[in-house]
Parts: C-alpha cells; structure tokens; sequence
C-alpha cells in the first residue's frame, strides 16, 4: 500500500495553540484545500500530538473554500489495493479524530464537498458560514465516499439524502443544511472562525471527563441497543460525577457560586 505518513507536518497545515484551544488550518487554498496524503497524514500527526493544556480544537481552511475533498490527482495512478489502504488510512485518522482525547469544532464556508464533508462529519461541532455549500461529487467522478462518508453521513442526515446527494450530485446551500442538521450554527461571512473560537474556549471549560464521556461514550451508546446503552450510561455517568471536579461544580452552583442556564447564548 502505498501511502505512508510523513515525519513531520506539511506546509499544506497551520497550526497554533491559543491558551487552552488549538486551532488548525487546512492551508492549501491554491488546490481549494483539497485532502492529499500529506494533508491527511499532517493531520493525524496534529490530532495526535496535541499538548495536554489543549482542551479542544478549532478546524478551519483558508482561502474560499473549507475543503474540495479527495485531492483527485492521487486517484488517476491508484490500484484496487492501493484504494483500500487509502481509504482505510482515512478511517483511522477521522476516528482519531472523532473518538480523540477533546472536542473539535470545524468552521466550514464555501465548498464543502466529498472528503471535506467527510471530514468535518467526524469532528463534534460544525459552524457553517452563509456561503457554506454541501456537495457528494463521487457519483459523477465515478467513485464512491472512502472517508467513512457511508457510515457518518447517513447517520447524521439519513440514508436516502445520501443516496440523492451521490447519485445526483446535487448541492445543497448552508440554510438547508443548517436546516437538516449538517451544521449547529449558521453565521454571517467572515464570523464563523471567531464564532468556533468562542465555542472552542466554551467547551474547554467543561470538565475533562464531561468532554471524554461526550466524546467517547455518547456516540457509542448511540449505536447500543437500549439495554447496554442504558447500562453503559448508568456507569459512565456514575464515573463522571464521582469525580472531584464534578463535586466542586455542583457544590459552586449550590453555594450560588455558580452561572445559571441563560437563553439564547
Ligand atoms: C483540485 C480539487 C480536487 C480543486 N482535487 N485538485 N472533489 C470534487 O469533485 C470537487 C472538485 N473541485 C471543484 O469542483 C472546484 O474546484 C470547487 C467548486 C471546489 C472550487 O472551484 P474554483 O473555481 O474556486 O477552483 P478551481 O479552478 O476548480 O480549482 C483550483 C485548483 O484546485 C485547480 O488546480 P490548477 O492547478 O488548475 O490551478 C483544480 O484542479 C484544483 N482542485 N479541487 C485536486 N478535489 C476518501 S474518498 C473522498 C471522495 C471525494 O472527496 S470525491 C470529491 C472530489
């Protein structure tokens, strides 16, 4: 197989630490952002070297597009093998990803299509600026999802969407897909890095083992059958409140020490 990670991160991936966030760039807007081995492989090398103090990630891609997907020249010389271990290299760099140690918001505008959709599907929040539109060109190229593309996204908007976003190759603009739950948030131009920010920096406040649970056990229990689900979540959220950091929490809020819930944050 033919694809091997490089020992150090590509030019094609900026990355910085803010405090308790780190925030990483796909920095190839000349090819649209779009994935080759280096950028993907650049990224596990940075999901999987984050220091401690980072409490989660912030995704973003330069230039007028979040991502045009699979860097398409890779393909054109690609044997059946080869397309398995590229494919299945993917699927361990998003689950890294996806079941990594803190949560990751990606910041999406302009194209978000094939690999870049996949991409952001397996990270935990998606902020989608006005000019953010969603595309599965792989029927019209004449391949198929290979970056868990066929296991997330039917999850996240259905099996049949999927099937019409592929087969026809149709795009659909941010409204819709705020509307169908592809995105959380929807902002103006130019807000969203700002706004994935202030997400990020939210949710590295939370408790470690609040963020690990979420991140780990919820999707997981998502996909149980009740009866584990209900078990699993009787012992991790045991696990979780036992902590000290969860007792201190809910002794703040009873001490009036503690925000409220407030509307419309
Ligand atoms: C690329 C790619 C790419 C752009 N691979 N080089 N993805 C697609 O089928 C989407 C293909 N891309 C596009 O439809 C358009 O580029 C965009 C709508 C995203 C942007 O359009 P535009 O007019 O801003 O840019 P452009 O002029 O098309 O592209 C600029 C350059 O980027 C140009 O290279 P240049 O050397 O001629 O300047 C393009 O060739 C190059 N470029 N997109 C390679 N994708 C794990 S399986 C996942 C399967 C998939 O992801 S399938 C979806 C593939």
């Amino acid at each position: 197989m033919k694809a091997q990670a490089p020992d150090r991160t590509p030019a094609w991936i900026a990355s910085e630490i803010q405090g308790d966030i780190a925030i990483v760039r796909l920095a190839r807007p000349e090819k649209r952002n779009a994935l080759n081995d280096p950028v993907v492989f650049g990224l596990e090398k940075f999901f999987t070297s984050l220091p401690e103090s980072v409490m989660a990630v912030v995704l973003h891609g330069e230039g007028d597009h979040f991502s045009a997907g699979l860097d398409l020249s890779e393909l054109a010389e690609r044997s059946v093998a080869d397309g398995i271990g590229h494919s299945q290299n993917w699927h361990r760099i998003f689950e890294k990803i996806q079941f990594g140690r803190v949560p990751v918001v990606t910041v999406m505008h302009g194209a978000v299509v094939g690999g870049g959709l996949e991409l952001a599907a397996a990270t935990h929040i998606r902020v989608a600026e006005r000019s953010t539109y969603y595309a599965l060109p792989e029927g019209v190229r004449g391949i198929f999802v290979g970056g868990g593309g066929s296991v997330r996204l039917p999850r996240l908007i259905g099996t049949a969407r999927v099937m019409d976003m592929i087969l026809t190759g149709r795009t659909y603009d941010a409204v819709e897909g705020q509307a169908m739950g592809i995105s959380h948030y929807l902002v103006e131009n130019g807000a969203g890095l700002a706004k994935g920010i202030e997400i990020a920096r939210r949710v590295a406040k939370n408790a470690p083992l609040t963020n690990f649970a979420i991140i780990q056990a919820l999707p997981r229990i998502a996909e149980s059958d009740p009866a584990t689900g209900y078990l699993t979540e009787a012992l991790v959220s045991s696990i979780v409140q036992g902590e000290g950091e969860a007792k201190e929490r809910l002794k703040a809020f009873l001490e009036k020490r503690a925000p409220k819930v407030v509307q419309n944050r």
